[in-house]
């Protein structure tokens, strides 16, 4: 069964393509920095958002029609989405998929009965990947959807419900290793608190970590050799999350022991809501060795919530690229958290969305190489700090200096310099010069 029988395969057509199902900047094999563009950026559709998301919000009804000929919440409805899936990735030239363990099937009252189908769809996933070299990029359990994790997942009062979080963890563990995928996320959606009238946050958070090293033992256990991810969020479901933003995650996991294993999925939009750059959380992910995976969305600044938008900031892309060029890439990938519009209702739309997403992110790795290759910025920064490589400078930084001697120093010299200006407008104009 073909379900987007309007397009064969979208290919590159380059700027001046005038074609809606063409790429006008994604070239995959296109060489930058010696790489070629596919490799730069692995990209991956969200199994939830493209083959399940309907357009529905908190005012009405879904507007996009995904049952795929099916009717929903059934095997045979699961097992379409995978055929709608594989057609749509290899018509996209998408080489990888993330998934949520209850995006692949519906879920039932009884774990087993929902485990039994999670193995049947996986099984049946394994062939589709077989026949077209399509791969996980990673994995993860949906610990918010559920009403038992109303008082969260790792961070709930109830020991039977964490219980029932660990049952999740471990299959959807299973199933990602089945699969191959290079990653395992722990987004904590209802990891937080509305109220502190009710909430043991030190107690809730250490249970979080308990619960993290117990996937940890297992995963390595059943042989997954790849990251796990928390993916930092501040608010949304709730008031606080525990996973604030890159600085607050890095600092639980080191505080656990867990920053070994862990590393960082950063998404744009959490980034936004956190009152943070997107740049900033990789920067600050990477400076740390954690940068691990993208979800790479873009959110609207005049929204307080997460839009999940497709990103269409070149921007934004140029920055993000450039963080994840300076860190030498991702030992994951770009992961499509992403949906239309809710009037964007049709199946062209999918292929929209996410030709703008890619190219978007071609173009931001373009230009970022040539702000590299420019060097400007580099000398600049390298330039800034220059009073440390040398005299009183170098002695701060090798660590001979105590605070007694620095003052003997600024008192002698009686030191009346300020720093050198910033040129932040100046670099700004490079940045431009780059970009137009
Ligand atoms: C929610 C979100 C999730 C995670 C995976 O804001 O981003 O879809 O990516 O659970
Ligand atoms: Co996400």
């Amino acid at each position: 069964m073909e379900f987007f029988k309007f397009i064969d395969k979208v290919k590159f057509e380059g700027k001046d393509s005038k074609n809606p199902m063409a790429f006008r900047y994604y070239d995959k094999d296109r060489v930058i920095l010696g790489k070629k563009m596919s490799e730069h950026l692995p990209f991956a559709m969200a199994w939830w958002h493209t083959l399940g998301a309907c357009g529905v919000d908190m005012f009405g009804a879904g507007t996009a029609d995904k049952s795929f000929d099916n009717e929903k919440a059934t095997m045979a409805h699961a097992k379409a989405k995978v055929d709608a899936g594989f057609e749509f990735m290899s018509k996209m030239g998408i080489e990888y998929f993330c998934f949520h363990d209850v995006d692949l099937v519906p879920e039932d009252e009884d774990i087993n009965v929902t485990n039994a189908r999670l193995d049947e769809i996986s099984d049946y996933i394994l062939i589709k990947m077989k026949e077209t070299g399509i791969k996980c990029l990673w994995g993860t359990a949906n610990m918010f959807g559920n009403p038992k994790f109303m008082n969260g997942a790792g961070s709930t009062n109830s020991a039977e419900v964490y219980c029932f979080a660990a049952a999740q963890i471990k299959k959807a563990l299973d199933i990602t290793v089945k699969l191959g995928g290079k990653g395992y996320v722990f987004w904590g959606g209802r990891e937080g608190y509305e109220s502190l009238l009710n909430t043991d946050v030190k107690f809730e958070q250490e249970n979080i970590a308990r619960l993290m090293k117990m996937a940890v033992e297992y995963g390595r256990k059943i042989g997954f050799a790849g990251d796990f991810y928390i993916e930092p969020k501040p608010k949304e479901p709730m008031k606080h999350q525990y996973d604030f933003d890159a600085a607050t995650a890095i600092g639980f996991l080191r505080q656990y022991g867990l920053d070994k294993d862990f590393k960082m999925n950063i998404e744009a939009n959490h980034a936004t809501l956190a009152g943070h750059t997107f740049q900033h959380e990789l920067r600050i992910s990477a400076i740390n060795g954690m940068l691990g995976s993208i979800d790479a969305n873009q959110g609207d600044l005049l929204l307080g919530w997460d839009t999940d938008e497709f990103p269409f900031d070149v921007y934004e892309a140029t920055m993000c690229m450039y963080e994840v060029l300076k860190a030498g890439g991702l030992t994951g990938g770009f992961n499509f958290d992403a949906k239309n519009r809710r009037p964007s209702n049709s199946f062209e739309d999918m292929f929209y969305g996410h030709i703008l997403a890619m190219d978007t992110f071609a173009l931001g790795l373009i230009k970022a190489a040539e702000l590299i290759e420019d060097g400007r910025i580099d000398a600049f920064i390298k330039n800034k700090y220059a009073s440390f490589n040398e005299g009183i400078g170098e002695k701060i930084l090798s660590g001979e200096a105590t605070l007694e001697g620095l003052s003997a120093y600024a008192c002698e010299k009686k030191i009346t310099t300020n720093p050198d200006s910033g040129r932040q407008e100046y670099l700004q104009t490079i940045v431009n010069q780059i970009l137009f």
